[in-house]
């Protein structure tokens, strides 16, 4: 091997206060671990020693215990971009420490390649084998490594005996060009393949191989409940309906899920649902219920930016990797999200909201308009270009005290103009072809729960008899929200 061999501690030791660094991968999957553990400890001396010590992060999206949470729990960010979803993480954005910017995933690439977001120093890749060319063989995520790595000063190489290597070939690695120089991404299909199998990155840019040994640890999603699993067989309806009606082709539409409890519960009952015919996915993550759908048949391909496996389903796939090298490729996000394909390939996205408003925008992203949850993620990519856009939530949080379906939502990452199905354990709303008023009365009628039906009609007819296309009472929109934060449960509001 032509490159220098390092320990975790002597890689952090390259790494000072102020530099920007990036990861790669794609959730847990295909980030690296060893050295941001080590920059952590590192960041925690030099303040003990009262210098400080903070640099700029720049991931895939969400991540592991050993960058954000560590780096977090540590005080050493300043910067943080593009998606996130870790307890200390979050804690550090919304006291104000650290400064996030919540972005579409589609983008990151471009931006940083654009120059939009400064310059990168370090790229840390996780790497299950590289040669003396520079070609890595990536793991199970992606993420923006191919942009981060091409950009950045800098390389790093977390060398992971963990994973076997015969993973080579699920990827297919490929870049846009920068306008006015770029054409058209040549994916007609899900199954696809356009680029490399491996990641290509200049070997004199490797300044340390870190040699290591660890498993991602995936954690394992809420059981089903009753309330998801009636939400799932809304969808499933929802999506036998539109293909009784001719608005989906008979041969069907590639799907996209997104991430969380209630995409998983989701996927579980597109398993069940015999009347939709077996599917391809073109989405951003893959998790283990979507290797159940492939083994059954019921997905004939998934195109995805990542393997969010639990290490036992990780295994079955390595186990069988020939035959799932068939059925599954891995991508850049740029490439899973890119609004070219979404639109051509005709996807069916189902996202999650948190909130949602009688008019049809979603909030994705802030508790109470305030606090960051995720992030938006690639969730509006696949909204705004759906072939259907589709948004789906339990209709109540917290015990029922929080209202999902609320006056105004509090925060907006899809707006009404992007969204056009809402669905909840409750029902249907269908807003395509709908104005304001007539999107309110069939989203609190199907999707609001019943007893918050009243308190959401009380606020609608405030406006009746006013002029104006939307009826928005701007006194009273945030009513739901104000009286969660001064009583604890919105079912006290008054109007
Ligand atoms: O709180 O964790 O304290 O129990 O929000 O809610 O119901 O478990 O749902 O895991 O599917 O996450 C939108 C956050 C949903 C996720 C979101 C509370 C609720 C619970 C989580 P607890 P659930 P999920 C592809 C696309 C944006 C990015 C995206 C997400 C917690 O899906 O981050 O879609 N999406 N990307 O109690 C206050 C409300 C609430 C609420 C729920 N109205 N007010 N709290 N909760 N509704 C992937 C990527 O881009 C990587």
């Amino acid at each position: 091997m032509i490159y220098t061999k390092m320990s975790a501690d002597e890689a952090a030791a390259l790494i000072n206060h102020g530099a920007t660094i990036s990861v790669s991968g794609f959730t847990a999957a295909g980030t690296p671990r060893v050295v941001t553990e080590a920059l952590a400890v590192k960041a925690e001396k030099e303040h003990a020693e009262g210098r400080p010590f903070k640099i700029n992060l720049f991931t895939g999206a969400l991540t592991n215990e050993c960058v954000d949470e560590a780096l977090a729990k540590a005080h050493a960010i300043d910067r943080r971009m593009p998606f996130q979803g870790s307890p200390a993480m979050r804690a550090g954005i919304n006291s104000g420490e650290i400064n996030y910017f919540d972005m579409h995933l589609s983008v990151v690439g471009q931006y940083v390649r654009y120059g939009f977001l400064g310059k990168i120093d370090f790229c840390i890749i996780e790497a299950l084998d590289i040669n003396d060319e520079g070609e890595i063989v990536l793991s199970g995520g992606i993420g923006c490594v191919d942009t981060y790595s091409q950009m950045a000063d800098k390389i790093i190489v977390e060398l992971n005996s963990a994973y076997d290597t015969r993973i080579r070939g699920l990827h297919d690695i490929y870049t846009p060009a920068t306008p006015p120089h770029r054409r058209e991404i040549p994916i007609y299909e899900p199954q696809d393949r356009i680029g490399s199998p491996v990641l290509k990155v200049d070997p004199k840019k490797v300044v340390a191989v870190v040699e290591c040994n660890y498993r991602y640890g995936v954690k394992p999603f809420s059981p089903i409940d009753a309330t998801t699993a009636q939400l799932g067989r809304n969808v499933a309806r929802f999506l036998t309906e539109e293909l009784q009606a001719g608005r989906i082709p008979p041969e069907f539409l590639p799907l996209q899920s997104g991430v969380g409890n209630v995409s998983n519960a989701i996927l579980h009952e597109l398993q069940e649902a015999d009347e939709i015919p077996p599917f391809k996915l073109y989405t951003e993550v893959l998790q283990d219920q979507v290797i159940d759908l492939i083994d059954l048949g019921r997905c004939t391909f998934a195109s995805s930016g990542a393997l969010a496996l639990s290490d036992e389903v990780y295994d079955k796939v390595m186990a069988n990797i020939d035959f799932y090298k068939q059925h599954i490729v891995l991508r850049p996000y740029e490439i899973s999200n890119h609004p070219e394909i979404v639109r051509r390939l005709g996807i069916v996205a189902i996202n999650t909201a948190l909130e949602a408003d009688i008019f049809g925008n979603v909030n994705s992203t802030h508790v109470l308009g305030t606090k960051m949850m995720n992030g938006v993620g690639g969730a509006a990519d696949f909204a705004r270009n759906a072939y259907i856009s589709v948004f789906i939530c339990p209709s109540v949080a917290k015990g029922g005290n929080i209202s999902a379906i609320v006056p105004y939502a509090s925060h907006i990452d899809s707006s009404e103009h992007s969204v056009m199905i809402i669905i909840t354990e409750q029902g249907i709303a269908d807003l395509r072809g709908k104005s304001p008023r007539q999107r309110a009365e069939c989203i609190i009628e199907n999707c609001a729960h019943p007893s918050y039906r009243p308190l959401l009609r009380e606020y609608l007819h405030l406006m009746d008899g006013q002029a104006g296309h939307t009826p928005l009472s701007l006194h009273h929109a945030f009513a739901f929200h104000e009286e969660f934060m001064r009583s604890g449960d919105m079912h006290n509001v008054k109007f």
